[in-house]
C-alpha cells in the first residue's frame, strides 16, 4: 500500500486507524474523508476531504487527485443508529461500499479493506464459538448490508479479480472516539461515566455476552490482514474474528476493582433484543491459521488502560 484513502476517518475507529497508517507509511500518504466537517486535534495535520460517501464523481476526483492505491471503507451507519432509519442504513452502507467497489476497477486499485461485523450472523446461529461459515440471517438492517457487503466484496474478487478484504469486528473498545450508535457502545460509554459519575445505566442486561476487542488489537488485526500475503487467504470480504467475550456485569466487576464506588444497574431497551441474535463467542481460526492472527488485550487490560487514559483525558 503506498498512498492510502480512509472514509469514515472521523469515526471510532478511522480516527485511530488514520494514526496508525500515518506511523507506518508516512502521514503525507494518508488521506482522509468523512461526512462531517473535520474537529478532531490529533487529526488536523492530515490533508481532508468533507464528502459523502454515496457521491461516487467526487470520491472519483479525490482518488485521482491524490494517485491513492488503497482504501479503508470505514464510513457506515452503525446497528441502533440503523435501526432508527432502515432506508437510509441501506443507502449509506451499500451505495457507499458499491461506489467504493466500482472505483476501485475503474482505477484499477490495488486493495479495499470494507469491514463486516458480528451483526453479519443473526437467528438460528450457535451462539458459542460461532463458526466462520454459520449460518447468515441479520436482524438488523445493519447485520443486512454487512451480509450483502461480504457477498459484493467477495463477488467482485472472483470476477473482476479486486483485491477485497474484511473482518467481522466485534464490538470495539476505545479510549479516544465515541462510538457511532451500535449496540456495544455501552462497554465504552460505561467508562465515561464510572470516572465522571461513579456509575452507569446498563442499556444491555447483566448476562448479555458479547464477542468484544479493544481497538489496539482491531487496528492490528485490520492491518495484519491487509498487508498478509494474498495467497495465504482462504476468505477475503468476511474473516471471523475475535479477542475476548463478557457480559456488562463481568465488565463492572472488573472496573469496581479499579472505582470501588462505582455502581451498574440495568434498564435493557430494544438494542437488547439485537444483542440476543449475535454470537457470544467466536471461532476465528481461519485468520489465526491465514495470517497468525493473535490478541493481547484481555478485560482487566483493557480496564485498567481506559480508566488510564480517560482519567488524564476526563
Ligand atoms: P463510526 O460511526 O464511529 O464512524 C463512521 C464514520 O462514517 C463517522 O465518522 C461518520 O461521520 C461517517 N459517515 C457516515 N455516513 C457517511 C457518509 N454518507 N459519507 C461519508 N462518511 C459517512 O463507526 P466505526 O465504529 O468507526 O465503524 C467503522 C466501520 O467498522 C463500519 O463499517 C462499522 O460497521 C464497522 N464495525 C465497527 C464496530 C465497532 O464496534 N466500532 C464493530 C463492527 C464493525
Ligand atoms: C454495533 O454495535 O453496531 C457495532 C458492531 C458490533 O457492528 N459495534
Amino acid at each position: 500500500m503506498k498512498k492510502i484513502l480512509i472514509t469514515g476517518a472521523l469515526g471510532q475507529i478511522g480516527s485511530e486507524l488514520s494514526l496508525e497508517l500515518a506511523r507506518r507509511y508516512g502521514r503525507d500518504n494518508i488521506i482522509l474523508t468523512d461526512i462531517r466537517e473535520e474537529a478532531i486535534p490529533a487529526l488536523s495535520d492530515f490533508k481532508y476531504y468533507k464528502v459523502d460517501v454515496r457521491d461516487k464523481a467526487s470520491l472519483k476526483e479525490i482518488l485521482e487527485n491524490n494517485k491513492i492505491d488503497s482504501i479503508f471503507h470505514l464510513a457506515a451507519i452503525l446497528s441502533a443508529n440503523g435501526e432508527k432509519n432502515p432506508q437510509f442504513c441501506w443507502d449509506v452502507n451499500m451505495n457507499g461500499s458499491l461506489n467504493i467497489l466500482d472505483l476501485g476497477i475503474e482505477l484499477k486499485l490495488s486493495k479495499i479493506f470494507i469491514p463486516s461485523s458480528i451483526a453479519a450472523f443473526g437467528d438460528g446461529i450457535d451462539v458459542k464459538n460461532t463458526i466462520q461459515d454459520s449460518v447468515l440471517r441479520p436482524s438488523t438492517m445493519y447485520g443486512v448490508t454487512k451480509v450483502a457487503g461480504e457477498s459484493i466484496g467477495n463477488y467482485y474478487f472472483e470476477k473482476f479479480g479486486l483485491d477485497v478484504r474484511g473482518l467481522r469486528y466485534p464490538g470495539i473498545i476505545s479510549s479516544e472516539t465515541l462510538p457511532g450508535g451500535g449496540t456495544t457502545d455501552y462497554a465504552v460509554e460505561i467508562f465515561y461515566e464510572a470516572i465522571k459519575n461513579k456509575k452507569y445505566e446498563s442499556f444491555l442486561k447483566e448476562d448479555a455476552v458479547l464477542p468484544m476487542m479493544y481497538m489496539p488489537d482491531c487496528i492490528n488485526a485490520t492491518i495484519q490482514l491487509m498487508e498478509a500475503d494474498v495467497k495465504n487467504l482462504r476468505r477475503h470480504a468476511d474473516y471471523n474474528l475475535a479477542a475476548i467475550s463478557f457480559a456488562p456485569k463481568d465488565l463492572a466487576q472488573e472496573i469496581k476493582k479499579i472505582i470501588p464506588e462505582f455502581e451498574i444497574s440495568y434498564k435493557p431497551d430494544y438494542r437488547q433484543e439485537i444483542a440476543d441474535s449475535w454470537p457470544q463467542t467466536i471461532d476465528d481460526s481461519y485468520a489465526r491459521k491465514d495470517w497468525a492472527w493473535e490478541h493481547e488485550f484481555g478485560i482487566e487490560a483493557i480496564c485498567k488502560d481506559m480508566i488510564d487514559k480517560l482519567s488524564k483525558k476526563l
